[in-house]
């Protein structure tokens, strides 16, 4: 089939826009503004190895985390595309300590909704070469519209997620995500910088034979963990599963949304928090796992029901196949019996 015959992300966004009573096309417009930004990161992201755009930039941000010129730049692509279009009336990112106000043409605080996003995600991995992704979480905004908004506009439950998704920037760039009514996929075509509808409907199997865990921090775990490692490494039933690690949860995570898999990223005992963020990567995973018919948690609940305090507060993320991240679950509750004991 020549790719005019699949249908557009442009025209899946307007299409699907009728699934909202009451639309006013401002989600829409919103989206497409994701999907530009998109396109300008992905143009950096495949010249990184040729133009002044790799290694440090010589700031770190709120984590302490050095900011590679390339966080940066996807950083400031993404608020100006964000910025420009009297779409969200807010901004939080990884990279930035506190989040941003917009404001434009005096016409932003009308807008009602509000963006969180991971610019640039395992951006670590840029110099080698390896898969890179943007996470994004949209919520309405809970202040008065008109108004400046506030931090409680941003500290809403995942549960409130208006919409959510990430850009996969592979040996294909996609585009994947959920406003509520299911999961879909949309793979760029750089020749003319189109989205296709590659990948509708995406479902997580309900099981799958791929963990993803960091296994060279294997003596922090907390004990539960330990115990699934081993479940997982065992001759028995299905077992031994295979272990795929990128240290890039996109790719980590999309892998195992099409193959079935579980990505872990616990608390050890050096991060009692674990590593990830809650508002902007772990919230919208979390969606798109339990849109795909997965299941996400922080080895103990339901991650879109945890209750946000900070910005930039870190959470403990199992996502995945379902009956995986049961059985990951059990083994963090068998461990805390037996300690109790
Ligand atoms: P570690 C990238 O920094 C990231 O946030 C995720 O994309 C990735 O899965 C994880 O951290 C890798 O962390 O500690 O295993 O290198």
């Amino acid at each position: 089939m020549s790719d005019q015959s699949f249908q557009t992300l442009g025209e899946f966004i307007i299409e699907k826009q009728d699934d909202f009573q009451y639309s006013t096309g401002e989600l829409s417009r919103l989206l497409s503004s994701i999907r530009l930004a998109s396109k300008v990161v992905n143009r950096e992201v495949n010249k990184a190895g040729i133009a002044d755009i790799t290694g440090h930039a010589g700031k770190t941000n709120i984590q302490g985390e050095d900011q590679q010129k390339l966080d940066v730049l996807a950083n400031e692509i993404f608020i100006e595309a964000l910025s420009q279009r009297e779409v969200v009336c807010g901004i939080a990112s990884e990279e930035n300590d506190d989040y941003i106000e917009i404001n434009c043409n005096n016409n932003s605080h009308m807008s009602k909704y509000v963006v969180l996003i991971d610019p640039l995600d395992g951006s670590s991995n840029i110099d080698v070469n390896v898969t890179v992704g943007t996470i994004f979480s949209i919520y309405r905004r809970v202040t008065e519209p008109g108004k400046p908004v506030e931090m409680r506009d941003f500290l809403q439950k995942g549960t409130a997620q208006v919409a959510a998704g990430y850009v996969v920037y592979g040996s294909s760039t996609m585009i994947v995500y959920t406003t509520g009514n299911g999961v879909n996929g949309f793979t760029l075509d750089p020749s003319i910088g189109t989205y296709y509808l590659s990948h509708p409907n995406l479902k997580f199997p309900t099981k799958g034979k791929i963990y993803s865990i960091n296994e060279g921090n294997y003596i922090k775990f907390p004990q539960g963990v330990k115990d699934y490692i081993k479940y997982c490494q065992l001759e028995e039933d299905d077992r031994p599963y295979t272990s795929r690690y990128i240290g890039s949860l996109v790719a980590d995570f999309h892998r195992n949304m099409l193959k079935g898999g579980i990505y872990i990223y616990p608390s050890t005992s050096q991060s009692p928090k674990g590593k990830l963020r809650l508002l902007y990567e772990c919230n919208p995973m979390a969606f798109l796992t339990e849109q795909a018919g997965g299941k996400a948690s922080d080895g103990y609940r339901r991650i879109l029901e945890i209750e946000p305090t900070e910005l930039h507060q870190r959470v403990p993320f199992f996502a995945g196949s379902a009956a995986m991240v049961t059985k990951a679950e059990e083994f963090m509750a068998k461990a805390v019996q037996a300690e109790e004991k």
